[in-house]
């Protein structure tokens, strides 16, 4: 940490992967120097709090590793082996491959791919304004929301709910699968402040005894993928214990007699077997919710990322739909307010220029995509040269061995622009230096809020380095194309983005930093009614009218899914030879595989590890540090065995994305994970897998 004295203090906004979105105050040393950066306290989200791997993000700004310069591949594929080049040798390139792959393949075997390393709309979004141009490929975007938007719409018809800020007026707070300590810790400020001030009772619903559970009243530890059991149960309890606001119901919903029926045979007994919770432990939690009007549902996307996780979804969100609870301040839902920016993208997008109808090929689907899964590729043929920017799907996607195995084809040409050299990068053909966010302009909205916030370079870019905004122009230009979008800088776009999507102008936004976009509170609650064309709330959702809400793809067989609010036994399931579940659950310092290059988030993470119950670990002869080796059909992975109770036998959680290399024999925990995409309109189940343990030889 830099101890010098700060010149000036610069407003920023975190640019990861997080719901948060913090406001930050930076400390400006010099014009090349960051010192801390803290939270805002004029934010009233934020409320100076933030997560400690920001706190130091001057570790990774002036990371001795950042990539300064562009390379070209000198040794085989994966091997790391790079010489220097110049930007323009290594542009002129990249479009003269591009070119001829286009020329012998058509403009759809050239597949962009990019994800949310920076969330920033200019940075993050820009690729797509040179794939619609030139008519490559487009990226069905599934890895994170693609189970848990739908799942939410299903029931309220939108992707809002209520200000998240209100959690500090409720009186029960109920945190259902996101462990929001490690990563969005900002849900617990507000939750912690209704806890202090008006005693409120926190509800932690996860899979094992995480760090939210430790400050929860009711813990609740359910076996993975059974949400949707506990949620029925309490609808149950509600209706037979005269907890449930018929009024409410009448007024708002689509409830009827065949969901009544459809409830009568969920009892607390018949969900107890299935999620391993107590008869009284769910009866508990129903009473709770069924008499605490003020109770606030925060839905994570946790318990989205098994194969029913969009059945889950709807079926949490189901309870405050039963109690009334969206009637009171303090009270009601909330998963993400992404669905309510009302943003023109146009200008960062390109859309106007779309080329074509290409096909739209699932990022999840990666490794089967790159290994020529025909089903994968929509039929259509191989994907012979990618652009990638903003993620690491050498770490990040599900089923690496497949990941692997197709970024490893030599016929690939492969383009990574990264900020260090990741272990996508290491495969890449040509690799290009990107800026951080502190170096570029955009603004960020911040699903976990209602805000949109401007976040401008605050300290000149590392020598070498190049925005994203920039290599996505440069290289439209030299592939021939000529729109003025292609001549435009980050700052302009941002400006016209704001403009036109009538925010008002950039130069009075920066003053504050930030544009509210919180809705009249008697909308976020659905006061006048949910949005469906009947105004009712969804206890049987129409998944088809869900779909066009968003413009999804089916992957699965409609007429298979439930028909009301259920439990859907679809996780993978365990047998003789996988007797185990195994969920990858987020771990504190990291954010998914970034920051596992900064001596803070090592040191605090240690080595890749697997916790396991102390029954079982007897029973196996696994003992605390030792190696063991966790396997599945897809591969096997080496962890270090950290014993602990506080989850069920039978379950494994092994916390995070280390590098790959950091597990002996160098495969990482998505080895074990798979890349089927899940029902209804896909994404991946990171927490859903099935496998064996044992001690490593
Ligand atoms: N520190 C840190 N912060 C992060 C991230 C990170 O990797 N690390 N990732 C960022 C990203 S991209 C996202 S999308 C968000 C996601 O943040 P969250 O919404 O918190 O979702 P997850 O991190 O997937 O998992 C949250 C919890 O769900 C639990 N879980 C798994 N399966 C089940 C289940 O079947 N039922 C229940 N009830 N719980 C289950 C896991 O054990 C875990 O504790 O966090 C962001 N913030
Ligand atoms: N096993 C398991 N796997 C998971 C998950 C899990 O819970 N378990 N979570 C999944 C989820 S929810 C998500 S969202 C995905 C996320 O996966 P990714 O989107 O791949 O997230 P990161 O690993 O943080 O990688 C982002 C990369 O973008 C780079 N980057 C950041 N800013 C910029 C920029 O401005 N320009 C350029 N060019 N690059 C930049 C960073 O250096 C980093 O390497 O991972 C998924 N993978
Ligand atoms: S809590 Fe999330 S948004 Fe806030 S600083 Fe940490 S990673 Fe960024
Ligand atoms: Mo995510």
């Amino acid at each position: 940490m830099n101890k010098a004295v700060a010149l000036r203090t610069a407003r920023s906004v975190c640019p990861h992967d997080c719901p948060s979105a913090c406001a930050l105050d930076v400390d400006v040393i010099d014009s090349h120097t960051i010192g801390r950066v803290r939270g805002a306290k004029d934010d009233p989200y934020t409320a100076g709090v933030i997560c400690e791997k920001v706190a130091r993000y001057a570790e990774r700004v002036h990371h001795p590793d950042r990539l300064t310069q562009p390379l070209r591949r000198s040794g085989p594929k994966g091997s790391g082996q790079f010489t220097p080049i110049s930007w323009d040798e290594a542009l002129d390139e990249i479009a003269a491959r591009f070119t001829a792959i286009e020329n012998e393949h058509g403009a759809e075997a050239i597949w962009p791919y990019y994800y949310a390393g920076t969330m920033g709309h200019v940075h993050r979004d820009g690729i797509d304004r040179l794939r619609a141009a030139k008519g490559y490929s487009h990226q069905y975007d599934t890895i994170c929301t693609g189970t848990a938007w739908p799942g939410y719409i299903a029931g309220t018809g939108m992707l809002g709910g209520v200000n998240p800020e209100q959690m500090a007026e409720s009186d029960c707070v109920v945190i259902w699968g996101t462990n929001a300590v490690h990563t969005q810790v900002n849900v617990m400020t507000h939750a912690m402040r209704a806890k202090k001030e008006r005693k409120a009772k926190i509800v932690v619903i996860d899979i094992y005894e995480t760090a939210t559970m430790a400050q929860a009243d009711l813990g609740l530890v359910l076996r993975p993928g059974t949400d949707g059991a506990l949620a029925v149960a309490v609808m149950h309890v509600l209706l037979r214990d005269n907890l449930a606001d018929r009024d409410y119901m009448a007024k708002y919903t689509d409830f009827g007699p065949d969901f009544e029926a459809h409830l009568a045979t969920k009892t607390p007994e018949w969900a107890a077997e299935i999620t391993g919770l107590s008869v009284e432990q769910i009866t508990a939690f129903a009473h709770l919710v069924g008499t605490t009007p003020r109770s606030y549902f925060r839905l994570g996307y946790g318990f989205t990322r098994q194969r029913n996780g969009s059945t889950a979804m709807h079926a949490a969100l189901c309870i405050p739909a039963m109690t009334g609870a969206w009637q009171h301040r303090g009270g009601g839902a909330f998963h993400s307010n992404s669905g309510t920016w009302k943003l023109d993208k146009s200008r960062i997008t390109g859309s106007y220029l779309q080329k074509g109808n290409p096909r739209s090929l699932d990022m999840s689907e990666i490794g089967p995509v790159l290994t020529g899964d025909a089903k994968a590729l929509k039929g259509g043929g191989p994907v012979m040269a990618m652009i990638v920017q903003n993620t690491n799907p050498a770490s990040v996607a599900p089923d690496q061995t497949l990941t692997h195995r197709g970024f490893a084809r030599e016929d690939l040409f492969l383009v990574v622009h990264e900020q260090f050299m990741t272990e996508t990068a290491e495969f890449a053909d040509i690799v290009l230096p990107a800026t951080m966010f502190l170096e570029h302009n955009d603004y960020y909205t911040r699903g976990g809020h209602t805000r949109v916030l401007y976040g401008p370079a605050v300290i000149e870019r590392l020598a070498g380095t190049w925005s994203n905004h920039e290599v996505i122009n440069a290289l439209a230009l030299r592939l021939g194309l000529d729109d003025d979008l292609f001549r435009t800088r980050d700052r302009d776009v941002v400006a016209e983005t704001f403009r036109r999507s009538n925010y008002g102008e950039l130069d009075e936004i920066e003053k504050s930093g930030f544009v509210d976009r919180e809705r009249p509170d008697a909308a976020a609650r659905f006061a006048d009614g949910f949005a469906w064309p009947d105004k009712r709330f969804r206890f049987e959702p129409n998944w088809e009218e869900t779909r066009l809400k968003k413009g999804y793809m089916w992957t699965c067989d409609p007429a298979a899914m439930p028909r009301f609010a259920d439990h859907w036994a679809i996780t993978e399931a365990t047998d003789a030879g996988h007797p185990f579940r195994l969920a990858t659950s987020p771990a504190r310092a990291f954010l998914n595989s970034s920051f596992n290059e900064t001596p803070g988030s090592q040191k605090r993470e240690g080595a890749p590890s697997v916790f396991i119950h102390p029954d079982d670990a007897v029973r196996l002869g696994i003992e605390e540090g030792v190696f063991v080796t966790v396997g599945n059909r897809r591969g096997s992975v080496d962890l270090t065995a950290r014993i602990r109770t506080g989850l069920p036998t039978g379950v494994l959680i092994a916390e995070g994305l280390h590098k790959n290399k950091s597990h002996r024999g160098g495969k990482g925990i998505n080895t074990l994970t798979n890349a089927t995409p899940a029902p209804p309109f896909g994404g991946a189940t990171f927490h859903d897998a099935a496998v064996w343990i044992r001690r490593a030889d």
